[in-house]
């Protein structure tokens, strides 16, 4: 299934073969770049950026690089090649065809979780858009728009099933994607995560590591779904978040290296003096770890949720690889453990499995992140220092769930309000924290050129050197 460029709208779902879905898709088109313009990377419209295209849906389609000024680059709607004869995998309709149509009954449902998964993406385009003139390196730069425009593009890729299925009050929410904005105080983006600031680059390193994983989680359980078109949007998508993913294992990486270094050139682990050197200091780094994870796993939901055993139950939204699971499929009598506060305790309780899909399918993202915590440990290590970084407690500074109601130190034990009080500026990032994180935010744009707080990645993209000019202003 050849992807046809000469189109505006490059796809690959014979869109000229459906004209009036085109002339809607067509009439959304310029709001979405009103809105790119708008809300997008600020100040960066007419960069030259060295950004990798989908050319084609295969494995090996994603080969075209090239420079692009970002307005310019071909959103698109791209759906991974379709699973002959697939049937439901999970689910009362487990076995039966899946859907190519939306069933009218449960209509309502998968709109809105369309519209929830559609709103992060141009969310966190919104959340991002400063960060372009404080980058830390071209580099940086050109991977904070790589994933910029990849986050347009999911948004396409969720307006394209709202038009394409869900008739005038698809289009009508199409176009409340647009008007809904982070932070805002009137329409706010619709998760919490998604209305924090993301107001440096150790935010956004954190944020692509934690809340993009969420990302992968979220889609992959919609990669399930009876609704074929659905999972194959979702399928597709998956391939762009492991960049996200990457950009922030590598970055937080990076980061650590570079304080190791310094920590070993200097002889100290006093925080003061790493700071003065320029870089970020573990407790730091541990700080924000804290709060970006906590803010992330809050984006699972509720432990025990009716919404997600319903879509479970009626096909819409599946566990992580299902298919691979061997159970009945359908979570008839089973059970999963659940960690919830009772009294003065956190304890384990068996649940319905069907009422803890979105706690199971935290657990899975929590066994994930912990694989980069490893990484980092490990090159800690490597430097002969002795620190570990943790990841909290999952009741940790919750605001969604049974955690919400109770004060959660990161070590797990349920302390009383005073104690957190006293405690909470060793636990999360502290607005001295932000102040020193921002003021190091110096721009660096020469080609190859790190600044002080990031070490070097060990390679270039697409085979380029790391001094390859990857992000070209105006006046080059
Ligand atoms: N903030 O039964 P529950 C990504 C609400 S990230 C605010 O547990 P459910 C990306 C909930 O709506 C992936 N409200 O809810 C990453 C419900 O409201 P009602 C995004 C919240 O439905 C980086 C109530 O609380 N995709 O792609 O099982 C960059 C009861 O809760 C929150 C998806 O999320 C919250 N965090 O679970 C770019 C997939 N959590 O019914 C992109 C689609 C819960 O009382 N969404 N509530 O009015 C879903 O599957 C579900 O909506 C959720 C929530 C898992 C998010
Ligand atoms: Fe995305
Ligand atoms: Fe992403």
């Amino acid at each position: 299934m050849p992807v046809d460029y000469n189109e505006r709208i490059p796809n690959n779902v014979a869109l000229t073969e459906n004209p009036r879905l085109q002339r809607a898709l067509e009439s959304w088109r310029p709001n979405y770049l009103r809105w790119w313009n708008d809300q997008g990377p600020e100040g960066a419209q007419d960069f030259d950026v060295y950004l990798r295209t989908a050319i084609s849906v295969e494995s090996d389609g994603w080969a075209h690089f090239g420079y692009v000024k970002m307005p310019d680059y071909r959103w698109g709607i791209f759906l991974a090649p379709p699973q002959a004869e697939r049937t439901i995998s999970f689910g009362d309709h487990l076995g039966e065809p899946a859907w190519q149509e939306v069933p009218g009954e449960y209509r309502s449902s998968l709109r809105r979780l369309i519209v929830t998964q559609g709103d992060t993406e141009p969310a966190s385009v919104e959340q991002q858009r400063q960060l372009g003139s404080t980058c830390p390196s071209l580099y940086d730069l050109r991977n904070l728009f790589q994933i910029n425009v990849e986050e347009g593009r999911h948004l396409w890729a969720m307006v394209y099933l709202l038009h394409a299925y869900f008739g005038r009050d698809g289009r009508e929410e199409a176009e409340m994607m647009l008007e809904r904005h982070s932070g805002d105080q009137d329409k706010p983006r619709i998760l919490g995560a998604f209305n924090e600031k993301t107001p440096h680059w150790l935010a956004y390193f954190m944020f692509t590591y934690f809340t993009d994983r969420d990302g992968k989680y979220q889609l992959a359980s919609l990669a399930e779904s009876s609704f074929d078109p659905l999972a194959r949007t979702c399928q597709f998508m998956l391939t762009e978040e492991a960049h996200h993913m990457f950009v922030g294992e590598t970055g937080i990486m990076r980061i650590v290296q570079r304080t190791c270094e310094l920590m070993n050139e200097l002889k100290t682990d006093a925080p003061e003096r790493i700071r003065t050197a320029g870089a970020i200091d573990l407790p730091t780094l541990q700080r924000f770890i804290n709060f970006h994870y906590s803010v992330s796993i809050d984006l699972f939901g509720q432990e025990r949720s009716t919404n997600a055993a319903n879509y479970f139950t009626t096909g819409l939204k599946g566990r992580y690889r299902e298919t691979r699971i061997s159970d009945d499929h359908r979570l008839v009598d089973t059970t999963w453990p659940v960690y919830v506060p009772k009294d003065d305790v956190i304890v384990c309780e068996e649940q319905p499995a069907l009422l803890a899909i979105n706690e199971r399918l935290r657990d899975d993202y929590i066994t994930d992140s912990q694989r980069g915590l490893d990484r980092w440990n490990k090159t800690i290590q490597q430097h002969g220092i002795d620190y570990r970084l943790t990841l909290p407690h999952r009741g940790f500074y919750r605001q969604i769930g049974a955690f919400a109601a109770v004060c959660v130190s990161p070590e797990g034990d349920i302390v009383s309000k005073e104690v957190w009080a006293d405690h909470v500026s060793d636990w999360l990032p502290t607005e001295s924290d932000h102040e020193f994180v921002t003021a190091l935010m110096q721009p660096v744009t020469a080609p190859g050129a790190m600044a002080t707080w990031i070490a070097q990645p060990p390679r270039g993209i697409n085979g380029q050197p790391t001094d390859f000019p990857y992000v070209r202003f105006l006046s080059n």
